[in-house]
């Protein structure tokens, strides 16, 4: 991916802020973030970044971006993605989290613009509580809250728009992501910002169950890595991939790591299950392997990098 324009929505949050660091030296970037969860302090410091303070609802700014723009390639990672807060405004996130992403293909396709891929960065929340291990990209989809029933909805647009309309489209399906820039502010922030923030600030730390819960926790340079393959890698067009590690941790397992690697002790109680929470979950990952892809850090060294990043 050189000498493009890249068109990066969310691209001040935790992921998107990550991709354009890794994309910058060699392309022109155009972030549209309404800083609801992102932070411009995120974004690389360059004049090739181009940094719009906007809702990709926004649908006649955003009209104009694309069609003045004329980009290459478009990553779709701007979303409302707390769960809990899809339950508390369910249209409201609505809107964003799939009416504007439709949008947005709306507007290639009447423009007739050509970009070289649109991906639309969606969620492991589409498999719901489906007990069957690993989760395939085939498993049963079973999405319970309005948060995993638009990412779904809207990978399925996104897919088949670009089949019927010759659009260069692919979806992703995120695991659990961590690394520096995730945003530890809410208490649905992912649970290693939470921890790390915990392990900084002398905090406690509250286990929401019995700890033994599993997931699949992959960093950000690895998932940066995936979306950078599925959008340049022509076999992985009009298809959905699972972006993960493929291996099963235990929050608590987790936080022993943390605490190793940190050299610090976290204080931890106990409070009951979180609602709605899943007991395990891990992905299959073969899909995005026979495209070429190897996630390069185990746990330990994820956690080992983050934790020099953020101290
Ligand atoms: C992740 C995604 C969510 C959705 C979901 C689909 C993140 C941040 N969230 O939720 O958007 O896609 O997957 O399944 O990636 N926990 C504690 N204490 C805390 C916070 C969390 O014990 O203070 C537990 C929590 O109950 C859960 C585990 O840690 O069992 C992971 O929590 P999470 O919010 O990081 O991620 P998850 O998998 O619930």
């Amino acid at each position: 991916m050189k000498n493009s324009k890249i068109l990066i929505t969310g691209g001040a949050g935790f992921i998107g802020s990550t991709l354009a660091d890794a994309l910058i030296s060699h392309n022109e970037i155009v972030v549209v973030d309404d800083l609801s969860m992102g932070n411009v302090e995120n974004l690389p410091k360059s004049a090739k970044v181009h940094f719009f303070n906007r809702s990709i609802a926004d649908s006649l700014f955003m009209e104009k971006l694309l069609t003045s723009w004329n980009f290459d390639y478009i990553f779709l990672l701007a979303a409302v993605a707390s769960v809990a807060d899809t339950i508390e405004r369910p249209y409201e996130t609505h809107i964003i989290n799939q009416d504007a992403n439709i949008s947005i293909l709306e507007m290639i396709r009447k423009n007739k613009l050509q970009p070289k891929s649109v991906l639309f960065a969606s969620s492991a929340a589409v498999y719901g509580d489906d007990l069957s291990l690993p989760k395939k990209e085939n498993s049963r989809i079973e999405p319970l809250s309005p948060y995993a029933i638009d990412k779904f909805a809207t990978e399925r647009f996104v897919i088949n728009y670009g089949k019927l309309y010759n659009i260069p489209t692919v979806a992703s399906r995120f695991f659990n992501v961590y690394g520096p820039k995730q945003n530890p502010n809410s208490p649905y922030s992912g649970v290693l910002s939470l921890i790390s923030e915990a392990a900084k600030k002398n905090r406690k730390f509250k286990i929401f169950g019995d700890g033994k819960q599993t997931r699949d926790f992959v960093y950000v340079n690895d998932v940066v890595n995936a979306l950078i393959l599925l959008s340049t890698n022509k076999k992985a067009l009009h298809d959905v991939y699972n972006v993960a590690t493929s291996t099963q941790t235990e929050l608590i397992q987790v936080i022993k790591i943390f605490e190793k690697i940190s050299e610090r002790k976290i204080q931890i109680e106990y409070g009951p299950e979180r609602i709605g929470d899943i007991k395990y979950s891990y992905a299959s990952i073969d899909k995005l392997k026979k495209l070429g892809y190897k996630p390069k850090y185990k746990i330990e060294d994820g956690l080992c990098k983050y934790w020099q990043n953020i101290i």
